[in-house]
């Protein structure tokens, strides 16, 4: 049996509980082949001083952990630089937001190529390399330069933008070239998938051979969906536990007689936090039965909060929050719940069963996993509504769901309305409908299915 390679900017370690679904299931699959994750350490080398691209090895049980330091310049320019100035903002579609002028792609290639020469020196002939988002496109052009030539797949965790966006970025034809190193190259969703074969189709001499299959630069590329899913009986069984039934009894007492409706995310402008406060103060003006009762916990964690537009953002949510609360609290009922931190994992499921609602409406998301959780973590005799944004790639998947377009105000708030006064027996039969769904394409039917396809690419 080969040996699995994951390579992402971090890594975790799949062991623990707080790393979270998709570490649980890549560990899997590389503890099955004895395998190793490599990545960055989180250690930032201040520079002048040395160790700057020091290997560290571990063992997790079966699988080698492999992850390199950066210099604060790479740092810069590869991490918040280019992946998230200048990836992470177009490929949500937020040209606005882009530092294309910086000069940052020189730092995003030398980590690449850092990345690929450390890595070189690890890999067996026959390992399977599976390579993970953004930060890392050019990673296996890298690697193949340097004559490797192993089967090599992409996961792309962000969508992928229709042409003329991702054509605003400097050096698009050569990221996109980048991704024909590769023998296979997944999305999270067909709307992704055709915004490739679109991209192909008009700005590169490539031969579309079928639906999935395209031809350029002299090598042969496979692109599919793999939308990917949560690991649902991990968090059935994380529910169960002391801490998210403690969440959960903690939650139901202090809100005994309100609606909760929720919003968890990492603080970043892709998720609408914004538009969705508006929705909130709209659904308190146009539905005042709900005053004194629906109060909305919105969870935001930290996150790359040295990039200006982020810092700029908290701002608006917190003087957004500020000002409904001013003008809709009472002494004893304040309307929306803000706090700024991470949910430790063990107690999220609590949390999510304690919801009447939950409000997952990104204004582009690539898929959303806190949809699906929320969904294995309701009472099925009792479930809670999920109102989800149509631009989500959980969407394609999650119909009956109630599905919301983020910017439109007024139907937000109605769609919220209708969420709340939800009969029981609605509320059962979508979250059936939703619990099977996400049970049958979970994160280890993604995983399989993303290796399966790897391994069945026929090598040039
Ligand atoms: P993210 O943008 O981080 O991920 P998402 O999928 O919603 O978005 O969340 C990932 C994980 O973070 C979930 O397991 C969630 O529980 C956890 N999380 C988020 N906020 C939290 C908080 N405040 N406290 C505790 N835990 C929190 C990117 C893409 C997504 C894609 C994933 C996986 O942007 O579209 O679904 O990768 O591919």
């Amino acid at each position: 049996m080969s040996r699995l390679v994951v390579i992402s900017n971090r890594i975790a370690d799949p062991r623990k509980t707080a790393s979270g679904g998709l570490a649980v299931a890549l560990g899997q699959a590389l503890e099955s082949s004895g395998g190793m994750w490599f990545g960055w350490s989180g250690k930032i080398v201040e520079d002048g001083t040395p160790g700057e691209g020091e290997l560290h090895l571990h063992n997790a049980g079966k699988v080698q952990l492999a992850t390199v330091d950066l210099s604060r310049e790479d740092h810069d320019s590869f991490y918040l630089g280019y992946s998230n100035g200048v990836l992470w903002p177009v490929f949500h579609y937020r040209l606005d937001l882009a530092d294309f002028d910086a000069g940052y792609i020189a730092g995003y290639r030398r980590v690449n190529q850092m990345f690929a020469h450390k890595l070189k020196a690890l890999l067996r002939p026959d390992d399977i390399i599976w390579v993970h988002d953004y930060h890392l496109i050019p990673l296996a052009a890298e690697l193949r330069a340097m004559g490797c030539q192993q089967r090599m797949g992409f996961f792309l965790h962000i969508p992928l933008p229709p042409p003329l966006i991702l054509a605003a970025v400097p050096e698009h034809d050569w990221l996109m070239r980048s991704l024909f190193a590769y023998d296979l190259v997944g999305f999270q969703s067909e709307a992704d998938v055709n915004h490739f074969a679109r991209y192909v189709g008009t700005e590169t001499p490539a031969d579309i051979l079928g639906e999935h299959e395209f031809r350029a630069f002299g090598k042969t590329l496979q692109v599919q969906a793999f939308p990917i899913g949560t690991d649902v009986d991990e968090f059935i069984e994380l529910g169960k536990g002391r801490e998210a039934q403690e969440m959960f009894e903690q939650m139901r007492g202090e809100y005994s007689r309100r609606r909760l409706l929720l919003g968890v995310e990492r603080l970043d402008y892709s998720k609408g936090l914004p538009q969705r406060l508006k929705a909130f103060r709209q659904l308190l003006q146009a539905y005042p039965e709900n005053l004194g009762s629906a109060t909305l916990i919105q969870i935001a964690s930290p996150s790359r909060e040295t990039v200006d537009a982020y810092a700029s953002l908290l701002q608006e949510l917190e003087s957004l929050c500020g000002a409904i609360n001013g003008n809709f609290g009472e002494l004893d009922w304040m309307p929306v719940r803000y706090i700024h931190r991470t949910v430790a994992r063990k107690r999220l499921p609590g949390l999510y069963r304690a919801a009447s609602v939950a409000l997952v409406t990104p204004l582009r998301d690539g898929m959303n996993l806190v949809a699906k959780e929320f969904v294995a973590s309701q009472d099925p005799d009792d479930p809670g509504v999920l109102v989800l944004s149509r631009f989500a790639g959980a969407a394609e998947q999650m119909r009956e769901a109630l599905l919301v377009n983020p910017y439109d105000t007024t139907r937000t708030a109605e769609t919220m309305q209708r969420a709340l006064q939800m009969p029981l027996e609605e509320r059962q039969r979508r979250h059936k409908k939703l619990l099977e769904g996400i049970r049958e394409q979970d994160v280890h039917w993604w995983r399989e299915r993303f290796l399966a396809a790897l391994a069945a690419v026929p090598t040039s």
